[in-house]
């Protein structure tokens, strides 16, 4: 593997969210999942359940697949993007449509308590607190972070939670 890029001396918590609907969805999120822990300077250390969730965007396409993990970097922002782009398109991932189907999709919702407004890379990411399944997922791993003036757990505890299925399925870390 070519180096993924700059590093730092010190290591960043960075909280990503996985999302897959087309194929074997559990094989890709695990896939990426391994990826991204095969990466150097990068260290998956938590994981949250899985979860099925109803299509948010573009409705009328298959449920998803989604989960958070937190890592544990020492991967600039930018090469942790890079890094989640190349593991999309080692997966077979082709962007299309803006909000169709997708064999496996990786965000970078929090990258230590830095503040990023780039073209492709705005984080927090902007839309955390009006999704459910980002919330319900990031409320298992990181429930005190705060999204806006509220915490994950409460935002997690006050939006509409209809078509969120959370699997009883054991997560191997
Ligand atoms: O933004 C991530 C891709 N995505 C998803 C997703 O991961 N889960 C659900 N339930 N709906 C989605 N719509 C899009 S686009």
């Amino acid at each position: 593997m070519t180096s993924p890029g700059p590093q730092r001396a010190t290591p960043v918590e960075a909280i990503l969210g996985l999302g897959s609907n087309i194929g074997d969805l559990r094989v890709q999120i695990d896939c990426a999942v391994a990826a991204l822990h095969a990466t150097p300077g990068v260290r998956v250390i938590r994981h949250s359940a899985y979860y099925r969730t109803a299509p948010w965007g573009e409705t009328n396409q298959p449920s998803f697949l989604n989960i958070c993990i937190a890592v544990e970097t020492t991967l600039e922002p930018r090469s942790l993007l890079e890094t989640a782009l190349r593991i999309e398109r080692e997966a077979g991932r082709v962007r299309r449509e803006r909000w169709g189907p997708r064999i496996i999709d990786i965000d970078i919702l929090f990258y230590g308590d830095e503040v990023i407004d780039e073209p492709h890379l705005r984080v927090p990411h902007p839309y955390i607190g009006e999704r459910a399944f980002v919330l319900a997922p990031l409320a298992d791993i990181a429930p005190d972070r705060m999204v806006g003036s509220r915490s994950v757990r409460e935002a997690a505890a006050a939006i509409d939670t209809t078509g969120i299925e959370r699997l009883d399925w054991e997560v191997h870390l």
